[in-house]
């Protein structure tokens, strides 16, 4: 019946049947014996294909990823036919990104992928609460692996649901309570299952860090108790505390509950014993997006769509920064087709009326040199101007800060887009000196961007978190290029969460009016 099947001959249908029979496949033994297994692993390099990898393995006669790095190293690759020092570089480069890959999980795609694990789990008969923990429910820009923590009386179901979700490719480990699966691309989820009424010190202590949490045990003993992820007990004595939420074990020591975005041990626990912690913003403290694109460069949405989008998703601000010129590969913008777009944001402002404010702006180019891409006069007739980094970001040091420096000295810039250009896994930032930078804007005025896109998070926590103690504004922006993209603004929030960042930091939590008087000043 096989041959049936359209597409399946007679060999197809017999290697199948081979396999089914003897469980092996001895075209593919042969295949095996031909041809280095390890090979497999270099076409994961960017770049290279089987003809390359055939034609290195075959003259230098090497088969492992590590002799195909030190070959790159040495020059040797650079001999062989259609073969150069430029190809060495890309091969290196590659191999970087691989490990860099294989390592960390971006938060953007950590997350969502936790939020389909709960929703299954969920639904599991007697689950009373799913939520995720460790460094994802603290929202790092990376995280190593998922920890996912379930409240239920039986953890039986719970754990056999777990390990056959769909994509799981191999079970790590599996006991009563915990278990650990790896997915098909390699990503890495842990489930601890505790009883209800013992969820808040399971979920306090697998949300970590772990140095948040050695600080608290150690406020614990100085109150006589011992913090374990079960519960509270007395260390002299007898006597248990069970807690059913966080709030009671952070109660119980004498705490404010601290949210998840601070637990690093970075001055959180000091802060919440003198009630000091910050008022972190929040998504709905957002009412501004001022980084969007439309049609006009390589937005998916017109202007008109994609303000709409915006306002039905409370926004009473929208800045479209198209591209600017130079910047071909998103059909940036001429000074001319401004004109066009200028016309057109004067008909669909009437249409919008005071549902959203339209501003006409540009992100425009930083190029090699440290010039923008426009001439001041022209900066200086757009309602908003933020300036970004988009090319020659591998500029040694001092250039490549020398080059933002002028940016951020430019008058008629009002915000640095994604200032490190950095993208996650793959491309690290510019080698900025942030400190100098930030002092700059410090003394500019200029607000420095939280890319809310998951592929850049950029500024990072720290640097945002630097920013603020110098006395620079920021600015959380999707960088929207399509409708589905406003929805990551959270993403933005949380890295100003874990900058510690209230809503007096950011421009974006300002009314209409505010912005505009402000960006009026700034020319
Ligand atoms: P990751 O996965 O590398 O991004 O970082 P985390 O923070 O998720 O760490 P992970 O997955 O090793 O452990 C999850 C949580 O378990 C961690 O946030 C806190 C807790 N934990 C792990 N090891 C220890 C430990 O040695 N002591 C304490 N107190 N907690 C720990
Ligand atoms: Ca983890
Ligand atoms: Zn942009």
């Amino acid at each position: 019946k096989l041959r049936e099947i359209p597409g399946v001959g007679k060999a197809i249908a017999e290697k199948i049947d081979e396999l089914l029979q003897t469980g092996k496949l001895g075209f593919l033994e042969n295949l095996k014996k031909e041809v280095p297994e390890s090979l497999a692993d270099w076409l994961q390099v960017p770049g290279l294909g089987p003809k390359k990898i055939a034609l290195i393995w075959k003259t230098l006669n090497i088969t492992l990823l590590s002799e195909l790095e030190a070959a790159a190293k040495d020059g040797k690759i650079r001999g062989l036919p259609g073969m150069g020092a430029k190809s060495e570089t890309a091969i290196l480069e590659g191999i970087a990104s691989l490990s860099r890959r294989s390592g960390r999980l971006p938060l953007g795609r950590a997350y969502p992928l936790a939020q389909e694990i709960i929703g299954q789990l969920k639904k599991v008969k007697g689950v009373v609460a799913a939520e995720p923990a460790g460094s994802l429910r603290r929202m790092r820009s990376t995280v190593g692996d998922l920890d996912i923590l379930v409240a239920a009386k039986d953890s039986a179901a719970v754990m056999d649901a777990f390990v056959n979700l769909k994509g799981v490719s191999r079970v790590l480990g599996k006991g009563e309570t915990k278990a650990s699966i790896e997915f098909m691309d390699g990503v890495r989820a842990q489930l601890w299952v505790h009883a209800p009424e013992k969820f808040g010190t399971a979920l306090q202590y697998a949300t970590g860090s772990k140095d948040h949490n050695v600080a608290l045990r150690q406020i614990a003993l100085d109150k006589g108790l011992s913090l374990s992820e079960h519960s509270l007990t007395k260390t002299k004595g007898k006597g248990e505390i069970l807690c059913a939420t966080e709030e009671e074990v952070y109660k119980t020591l004498g705490l404010p509950w601290i949210p998840p975005e601070l637990r690093e041990d970075h001055g959180e626990v000091v802060a919440a014993k003198a009630n000091k912690l910050p008022k972190l913003i929040q998504v709905k403290d957002i009412k501004t997006n001022l980084h969007a694109h439309s049609t006009h460069s390589d937005g998916k949405l017109s202007m008109l769509d994609m303000a709409r989008a915006a306002a039905k998703r409370g926004l009473k601000v929208i800045a479209f920064t198209d591209h600017s010129v130079g910047l071909g590969v998103a059909n940036g913008l001429s000074m001319e087709r401004h004109k066009e777009q200028a016309a057109e944001i004067k008909k669909i402002q009437k249409q919008l009326g005071d549902e959203i404010l339209v501003l006409h702006a540009t992100e425009v180019e930083i190029k090699a040199d440290g010039s923008l891409d426009y001439p001041d006069d022209f900066l200086a007739s757009l309602d908003l101007v933020v300036a970004s980094l988009h090319s020659s970001l591998r500029q040694p040091r001092e250039k490549v800060t020398e080059r933002l420096l002028k940016a951020v000295q430019n008058p008629h810039v009002d915000i640095i887009g994604h200032p490190t250009g950095r993208e996650i896994p793959d491309r690290e930032g510019a080698d900025l000196d942030m400190e100098v930078i930030l002092k700059a804007a410090a003394e500019s005025g200029v607000a420095m961007e939280i890319s809310a896109q998951p592929s850049r998070l950029d500024l990072d926590d720290m640097y945002a978190r630097r920013a603020k103690e110098l006395g620079v504004l920021l600015s959380i922006n999707t960088d929207a290029h399509s409708e589905n993209d406003l929805d990551m603004l959270h993403y933005g929030v949380a890295i100003a969460r874990r900058a510690w960042l209230e809503p007096k930091d950011i421009i974006n939590t300002w009314t209409a009016k505010k912005l505009t008087d402000w960006l009026k000043k700034r020319g």
